[in-house]
């Protein structure tokens, strides 16, 4: 089967987004099935369980938007969580950072970093070898329930749409564990799919998150192969209101080495969220009180 030219889809309720390309591997780990697709329009592709996870031509609309806004804003940042996160790609982008002592990143599924180092290494790079970097290979919500209270300054969670196997990272006792552990001025930040084509989704994590933390804000942009392109991060802190404000001195270095996020591209983003969405939290929090 290797080496054949197909097209493969990722399928939704009524639609599908699909890239032609040739197939480099395909194998069910103990967890999902894993395919990289060489593709003829992004470079090489990672799917898991049928959708779409990054590829090496467009990872930078995902993984840049994902990190800098957290870690632009903070002046120290020790310790950093990543769940998920087994292609290598937010790890990459949060080593830019030299005030970054150690990153733990929490990835189920190993085969997934096994296939991310030997064929996607154009989005792992350097980051694989980097001592700052530390792999467990665990359950998202068992290592959270571990750790200590305080002890993180940017949490990222970095995952796939909700599955059998992701559920349980979308929901309220997940995010509270990582409330706990983080410290009172760390940040929280997650993918939070797309407004259009995982609205409900969408939805439920801004508003939990919003319940949450004192202060959260949702920036939106896009990801050309995920399902209706557009797509959505939340950020969320117990600190100042104004949480997302460039404060690291590294940043206009970050700014130069990045293909797309800038503090610009960030607050116009940051500014994005759909009429439609603003209109049903707000209906939301009115019928709260
Ligand atoms: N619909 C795709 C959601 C995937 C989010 N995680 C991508 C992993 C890239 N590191």
């Amino acid at each position: 089967m290797n080496g054949k030219i197909e097209w493969i889809d990722e399928i939704n309720k009524d639609s599908r987004y699909g890239l032609k390309g040739k197939l480099i591997i395909q194998v069910n780990s103990p967890y999902q099935e894993i395919i990289i697709l060489e593709t003829n329009a992004y470079g090489k592709a990672l799917m898991l369980d049928g959708c779409w996870m990054t590829s090496d031509k467009q990872e930078k609309y995902y993984h840049e938007c994902l990190v800098h806004p957290a870690l632009s804003s903070l002046e120290m940042i020790s310790n950093i969580l990543i769940i998920g996160g087994g292609d290598g790609g937010t790890a990459r982008e949060c080593l830019k950072y030299k005030k970054v002592e150690n990153i733990d990143l929490v990835e189920i599924d190993e085969e997934v970093i096994k296939l991310s180092k030997q064929y996607l290494n154009e989005i792992g790079k350097d980051a694989w070898l980097d001592k700052r970097l530390n792999i467990h290979i665990s359950d998202g919500f068992k290592w959270v329930k571990s750790i200590k209270d305080n002890y993180y300054d940017v949490i990222l969670i970095d995952i796939s749409d909700p599955t059998e196997l992701s559920k349980q990272l979308f929901r309220k006792d997940f995010y509270k564990e990582c409330k706990r552990i983080m410290k009172k001025k760390g940040i929280l930040g997650t993918q939070s799919e797309s407004p259009e084509s995982f609205k409900e989704i969408h939805l439920d994590i801004i508003t939990t998150l919003n319940n949450l933390f004192k202060n959260s804000q949702t920036m939106y942009s896009f990801v050309p192969f995920y399902p209706s392109g557009i797509w959505s991060w939340t950020f969320a802190s117990d600190n100042k209101k104004d949480f997302l404000q460039a404060t690291n001195q590294e940043t206009n270095l970050i700014e130069e080495n990045c293909e797309i996020w800038n503090l610009n591209y960030q607050s116009g983003a940051l500014k994005m969220m759909p009429n439609n969405i603003l209109k049903i939290l707000q209906q939301k929090s009115n019928n709260a009180f």
